[in-house]
């Protein structure tokens, strides 16, 4: 091919790729280990992951056993941190697991509970900051199975989940506060052997987990933030590559690992690395245009930061209603809402969240429709609540949480689209008025009360017909 020829193509190329693409093309720096990838990823399994709307996380681990507490005094901080509390003797956390021996615990009750919930995903940590695993790995024998229950607990989640269809992704912690080589950062020749250990470590007791769960879809990685991690830019991209090969299409999120220059979740030039945005634990963004188009998930805990069980939670504990509207509003920017479960010691859910999830559930089942594989309508956000779009219906849902009290919703479109109906799910049609032009009241029937409404909205092309009136000013 010529010169020209080339030049022509790429020309060419350049001027059909989508917006996004061509942003991108922006970046100036070669990157060895940055994003693989720019834009969305287009294939089934992503798009069955970005279908899912609700998530279940799942927080357990010997943690549960001190529940927030140590010798009679309280914790503050996040339960499953309390190793890292100086009231806590290291020692004696670390032989927690002798007593680790969870007799209530019973996999396809929690699955069950998930599945009443309207989960459509798990993820379970297999191994937390502490290092310990819920799995027999061959690698360490910091593991169920040298605890008394013996048993195989991811494998047992993995199979009851799956059995309530509701896909299985796994948590892992790369700090690792009970393998002799994990350093927080490498300060001399002997850090950096410990540490090459600590990698081989790694590697294989990811992919023994793929290996043992091969209907794992994802891995959600944590603890990815110190220093001695973030310069093995190298290793953890090849180690992505490979764990990828291992499942196709298999879910990573940007927190694994960071590029070359220490830049994490977006590259050097600004590009997502991995499949969705892993930034927004415990927070929301506040509109879709912080997302730059990109997939994101929002892991969020009922109270303000406890993951792992407490005992005795303190400060405001979320209600129903604050948790759907946090996933509505989530869904209504394209992204996932992963609800956070600590068990206790014994294999409990606690009954703070077994309630919540059942009003979570009675919910979903006259409402998940404006839940699931629904995403951005393209609509301004409103003062009553959120429009989401089922990507493949193409219809449009409005959430009310926040009902005028004049008992009717004012909807605004842009110019080129008319309301043409309104109707409550799988209930009556209701009135309009047609306020102004692009504006419209819809009257709710049903009256005030503490659950969110849903109803579905079909728009036509064209202006509506109101005159526009505006005032000299
Ligand atoms: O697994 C959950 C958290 O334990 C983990 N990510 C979620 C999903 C996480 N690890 N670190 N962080 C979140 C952020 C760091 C928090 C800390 Fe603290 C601030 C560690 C020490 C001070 C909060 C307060 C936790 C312990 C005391």
């Amino acid at each position: 091919m010529t010169l020209f020829r080339k030049i022509l193509i790429l020309i060419l190329a350049g001027s059909i790729l989508p917006a996004s693409a061509q942003v991108a093309k922006r970046s100036s720096v070669t990157l060895q280990h940055g994003a693989h990838r720019l834009g969305r990823r287009t294939d089934p399994a992503m798009a069955r992951w970005r279908a899912y709307g609700l998530g279940q996380f799942l927080h357990w681990g010997v943690y549960a056993i001190p529940g927030g507490h140590w010798k009679g005094k309280y914790y503050a901080g996040a339960a499953e941190w309390i190793r890292s509390w100086p009231e806590m003797p290291k020692e004696e956390y670390d032989n927690l697991y002798k007593q680790f021996n969870p007799t209530g615990f019973d996999a396809r009750a929690w699955a069950r509970q998930a599945k009443e919930m309207g989960a459509r995903y798990v993820i379970i940590t297999t191994k937390h900051h502490d290092g310990f695993c819920l799995w027999p790995s061959k690698y360490t024998s910091y593991t169920v199975a040298h605890s008394p229950y013996q048993k195989d607990v991811i494998g047992a989640l993995t199979d009851a989940y799956k059995a309530e269809g509701i896909d299985v992704y796994l948590y892992f912690s790369i700090i690792d506060w009970n393998h002799p080589g994990y350093r927080a950062s490498l300060n001399t020749p002997a850090d950096r052997q410990a540490y090459e250990g600590f990698k081989t470590f790694t590697r294989n007791q990811l992919l023994e987990l793929l290996e043992r769960y091969p209907a794992c879809k994802g891995l959600w990685f944590d603890g990815t933030w110190d220093k001695a991690w973030v310069e093995q830019a190298a290793f953890a991209d090849s180690l992505e590559t490979e764990l990828r090969s291992k499942i196709p299409g298999l879910v990573i999120g940007s927190r694994f690992r960071a590029d070359e220059n220490g830049k994490r979740h977006f590259d050097s030039n600004g590009d997502l690395i991995g499949d969705y945005e892993q930034g927004w634990e415990r927070k929301i963004p506040d509109n879709i245009q912080q997302l730059n188009g990109n997939d994101w998930d929002c892991v969020m805990t009922i109270p303000e930061n406890q993951w792992g069980y407490h005992s005795d939670w303190k400060g405001h504990v979320k209600t129903s209603t604050e948790l759907l509207e946090m996933m509505v509003k989530c869904n209504a920017m394209e992204g996932n809402f992963v609800l956070n479960f600590g068990p206790d010691g014994n294999g409990k859910i606690r009954e703070e969240e077994t309630r919540l999830a059942r009003e979570i559930g009675d919910w979903m089942k006259t409402n998940s429709e404006a839940v699931y594989n629904c995403g951005y309508a393209g609509l301004e956000k409103q003062d009553w609540g959120y429009f989401t779009r089922n990507r493949q219906t193409g219809k449009i849902y409005l959430t009310i949480f926040n009902r005028p009290v004049n008992g009717k919703v004012r909807v605004r479109l842009p110019a080129g689209r008319q309301l043409r109906t309104v109707r409550e799910l799988k209930g009556a049609t209701l009135k309009t008025e047609e306020i102004r032009k692009q504006e419209y009241f819809i009257e709710l029937k049903i009256p005030a009360g503490n659950i969110p409404q849903v109803l579905e909205m079909e728009l036509s092309e064209g202006s509506s017909s109101g005159k526009e009136e505006e005032a000299k000013t």
